[in-house]
């Protein structure tokens, strides 16, 4: 019997990869860790590109009437700078956590649907590659982030200029097809971690036992389950209107430009909370360990991440106060903004009730914690004055805006994801990342952050509006101008001492051990870095904090360590049994692959269109066939 199975799989079209290390072993990977990791590489390097535009546009405005880049440049720049930071940094970023630190933490070996992971990074990486492959194609999106109707959706008179579209088309075909495939890839991980954190969790770890972390991806996947089709079918829409032809957005067709902006904050505002909520876990992982002390109202913590998924649907048009809606309308979404406001203090009180007579210690992730609890809340009460209607009417599309959405996300988002970084980079790699290049990172980014976005809030109110290229002088706006281009040059080199920590520690950082913080959760239980089936025994859970309360018993709230081995659990999990591991696949590269070529072909016309798009089905349609047929790899037999 195995003689011919043997035969039968060398002779199977769809035969297995079987490297495990090395270059080719990366590209087959179905592995969550080695996954989570592709994401920070990805992520990391198109953060790292979208930083260099972002000093390409301070440049431009370091003082009036800059040269640096002409509009139709700064136009690209700014628009690519948006969505780089959005879609091909931030969120998978916190991809990358949630495919390395989820399934440790609810005790599983891995994700439900491992290839189905493999494939959401590789549409990820070739959707970036499609979007910046524009470059060279006629130039990159250039209608901003949002990319409002009809400036995005009209076309000339001739939009097909002979067997290839005009640049204008072009550039809106690269934002909408790049996006939709990119979003392809949020949208199949997000079943993938509602799948495997409803039904992966091990013996004992009830819902209200997962660690917030855990909450916050099951909350951030919902909404890139509902989100991510909203905006989906806009760019459909959108790609109808500059390629064949559709009228969803021209007036004069019947149809209706302002149908693009709730479309589109239908889905941005939920975005944004995609952006937020996974830093807002990984702080909430770190600031007890640091105070070693449990979270402070686990329970309200959680159900304020649930309230703001929930709220965060209903505040879209708050980004459209002076489109002409109405009293009526503008009023209702003013207070439904201002109710979000609830939660999310909800979430800063309990942080602040954890640190509290708590036994600090300021590691680097702690600094990066208490840094995003000091800049969001500052971006959050300049969002509430967003929604007050007048006062909205009088800083909409100024830097005032700017300035807020970078204190969100850049204080928030970003600041809590540096803290997931220093946290879990020991658990990744089993070194630390180095302390003293770790203080000199967070100073200098903190201190940069605020001398680049602080002074925006005084720009705007003046009334500098965002989004251009040059301004006059003697307006006033020099000299917050040039602190703010100074600041932003802070940031570049405390973002590349990050990067040289990462690359000493990486090779001769300190070792880490299974548990340097002396943390609370079961990934800590694992090795560091984590054997490839993570635990030899699936961890039974009897409490939250499972791992503290492993360690330590408490004295009227002292923790008294249990001597190792107390619990008896420990030393048993160290004998590995027969544990099957997805297998590597290569198949859903290829389907992603063909997906990206499919997407060229729209760029064309008649023969060349159905060469092009027929060779993306074909190449797709084999890797789908080979992810559904490729044999079972031998120990299954
Ligand atoms: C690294 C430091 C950064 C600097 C110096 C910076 C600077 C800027 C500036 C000056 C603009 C306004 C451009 C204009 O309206 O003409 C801008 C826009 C924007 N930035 Fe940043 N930014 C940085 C980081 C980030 C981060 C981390 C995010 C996170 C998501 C982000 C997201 C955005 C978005 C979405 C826009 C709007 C683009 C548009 O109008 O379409 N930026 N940034
Ligand atoms: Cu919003």
């Amino acid at each position: 019997m195995a003689a011919t199975a043997e035969s039968d799989t060398s002779r199977n079209p769809f035969r297995r990869p079987k490297a495990t290390t090395g270059f080719w072993s990366w590209l087959t990977t179905t592995d969550h860790k080695k996954i989570g990791i592709l994401y920070f590489v990805t992520a990391f390097t198109f953060f790292i590109i979208a930083g260099l535009q972002a000093l390409l546009i301070r440049v431009q405005l370091a003082g009036p009437d800059g040269q640096a880049l002409n509009p139709d440049q700064y136009n690209q720049i700014f628009t690519m700078h948006g969505i780089t930071m959005i879609f091909l940094a931030l969120m998978p970023l916190s991809a990358g956590f949630f495919n390395f630190v989820m399934p440790l933490q609810i005790g599983a070996r891995d994700v439900a649907f491992p290839r189905l992971n493999a494939f959401s990074y590789w549409v990820f990486l070739f959707g970036g590659i499609f979007i910046y492959s524009s470059i060279f194609l006629g130039g990159m999106p250039d209608g901003g982030w949002f990319n409002y109707a009809p400036l995005s959706s009209q076309v000339g008179p001739d939009p097909m200029a002979g067997t290839i579209v005009d640049a204008h088309v072009s550039r809106m075909l690269f934002y909408s097809i790049g996006l939709q495939i990119v979003g392809l890839g949020s949208l199949v991980s997000s079943v993938n971690f509602v799948v495997t954190i409803l039904n992966m969790r091990a013996p004992g770890m009830t819902l209200m036992r997962m660690p917030v972390f855990t909450w916050m991806t099951l909350v951030t996947s919902f909404l890139m389950l509902f989100a991510m089709p909203i905006i989906g079918v806009a760019l459909w829409q959108l790609m109808f209107d500059v390629r064949f032809g559709g009228n969803f957005f021209d007036p004069s067709a019947g149809g209706d430009p302002i149908l693009w902006q709730h479309m589109f904050w239908l889905f941005g505002h939920p975005e944004v909370y995609i952006l937020i909520l996974p830093a807002f876990g990984l702080v909430s992982e770190v600031l007890p360990v640091f105070s070693r002390k449990p979270i402070f109202g686990y329970a309200a913590l959680v159900f304020s991440g649930i309230a703001i998924g929930f709220l965060g649907f209903g505040v879209w048009a708050h980004h459209m106060f002076a489109v002409g809606m109405g009293p009526v309308a503008n009023a209702a979404f003013a207070l439904t903004t201002m109710f979000i406001a609830v939660p999310t203090g909800v979430k800063i009180f309990n942080w602040l009730g954890t640190v509290w007579g708590g036994k600090l210690t300021f590691p680097t992730p702690m600094l990066f914690a208490l840094g995003l609890i000091g800049m969001f809340t500052i971006g959050g009460l300049s969002g509430v004055t967003h929604a007050v209607v007048p006062h909205n009417y009088q800083h909409t599309d100024t830097y005032y805006v700017v300035a807020h959405f970078h204190y969100v996300l850049f204080g928030g988002a970003l600041f809590g994801l540096f803290a997931g970084m220093y946290y879990f980079f020991p658990k990744m790699t089993g070194r630390m990342l180095g302390e003293k290049l770790g203080k000199w990172h967070f100073w200098l980014i903190l201190i940069g952050f605020n001398a680049t976005f602080a002074p925006m809030h005084i720009l705007g109110l003046q009334g500098m509006p965002r989004r251009v290229d040059t301004y006059p002088a003697g307006y006033g706006w020099e000299f917050w101008n040039a602190v703010e281009t100074a600041g932003s040059f802070l940031i570049a080199v405390a973002v590349l001492i990050f990067v040289i920590n990462v690359v000493i520690s990486r090779r001769s950082g300190v070792v880490a051990g299974d548990d340097p913080w002396d943390a609370r959760t079961v990934e800590w239980l694992t090795t560091s870095p984590p054997k490839p089936h993570n635990f030899d025994e699936i961890p039974q859970v009897t409490s939250r904090d499972e791992l503290w309360n492993r360690k330590y018993t408490s004295d009227h709230g002292k923790p008294i360590r249990v001597p190792a081995g107390g619990s008896g659990e420990a030393a048993h999990e160290h004998e590995a049994h027969d544990i099957h591991m997805p297998d590597p696949s290569f198949f859903p590269l290829v389907a992603a692959l063909g997906i990206t070529i499919a997407g060229y072909g729209v760029f064309t016309g008649g023969i060349a269109m159905a060469a092009i798009f027929g060779l993306g089905l074909v190449v797709g349609l084999y890797g789908f066939f080979g992810w559904a047929f490729e044999p079972p790899s031998e120990d299954d037999h």
